[in-house]
């Protein structure tokens, strides 16, 4: 992989992916995106790993979208781009994904973050839709997700000026789960990750699809999923370890059955 670093935690069952494009600040060309993807998928059917962090640089998660790629696409050739194929791959990764931000998170690179799960922001980071300074609006799920995770006010505000928001107010809008010194922004997400990797497989991946069904269902209908995935989990071998080693007051052993 030219775009990216990978570390395996195979103890931890823990996989951190860092975009490694420092020269344009980890701008994400189709070839980086493609290549996060591809690693997703690796992970998606690889038993060793039951979580992800997503990291980038100290000073720059991701400036967004590679303009020197972006810049000589016209109507057409946006419309025939397989970025946004490369973005659907992102978003269907079923396993937990934790990002790790530092620095600039913008444009695309704010929609990159807002694909994972969870987003730990270092105190350095800022939030960002910049987009509109360049004559045209995010592409890949900002006004969508943005909307959804911190309400159409503070959307509008971001994706109407271009102006960022730091790891605090991210926090405190529902953009970031938490805020932490950036020395330890990776740190504190693989640390998340590892504890979540501890629990059992299905349950993981059945709760995460649930929850994200939250932002696309009504309630009756989100509420109708959430049942369903419960009713399934009934069956699983993980299920009966977990209660078992509850009652036995000893740790479980998840086995992804
Ligand atoms: N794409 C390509 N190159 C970039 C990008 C980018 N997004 N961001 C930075 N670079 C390059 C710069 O051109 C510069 O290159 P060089 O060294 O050759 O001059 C190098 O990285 C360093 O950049 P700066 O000097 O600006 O670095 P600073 O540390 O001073 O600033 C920032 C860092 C704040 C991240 C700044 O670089 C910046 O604001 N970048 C652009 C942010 C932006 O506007 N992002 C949104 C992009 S648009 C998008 O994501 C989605 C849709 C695009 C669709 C386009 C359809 C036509």
């Amino acid at each position: 992989m030219e775009n990216i670093k990978i570390e395996e935690h195979v103890d931890d069952r823990v996989m951190v992916i860092t975009i490694d494009r420092p020269k344009v600040r980890n701008a994400l060309n189709n070839e980086s995106l493609n290549e996060i993807a591809e690693t997703l998928e690796a992970v998606a059917a690889d038993d060793r790993f039951r979580a992800v962090v997503v990291t980038g640089g100290p000073d720059v998660f991701a400036a967004g979208a590679d303009l020197n790629e972006m810049a000589s696409l016209d109507t057409v050739g946006i419309l025939n781009d397989q970025r946004q194929y490369i973005w659907r791959r992102i978003a269907a990764f079923p396993k937990p994904l934790i990002a790790a931000v530092n620095g600039y998170a913008l444009g695309g690179g704010c929609e990159l973050a807002m694909h994972a799960d969870i987003i730990i922001a270092g105190d350095s980071a800022q939030f960002g839709q910049p987009e509109i300074n360049l004559g045209i609006m995010p592409g890949a799920g900002g006004t969508q997700r943005l909307t959804r995770a911190v309400g159409k006010s503070l959307a509008m505000k971001l994706i109407l000026s271009g102006l960022f928001i730091k790891a605090e107010e991210a926090v405190a809008s529902g953009l970031a789960a938490e805020q932490c010194p950036a020395d330890e922004t990776i740190e504190r997400a693989i640390k998340l990750a590892r504890r979540i990797a501890t629990k059992a497989p299905i349950a993981l991946a059945l709760a995460k699809q649930a929850v994200l069904k939250a932002h696309e269902l009504s309630l009756t209908d989100g509420l109708d999923a959430e049942r369903k995935a419960f009713t399934i989990l009934a069956a699983t071998q993980d299920r009966q370890e977990g209660i078992a080693a509850f009652l036995e007051k000893r740790d479980p052993e998840f086995k992804g059955r």
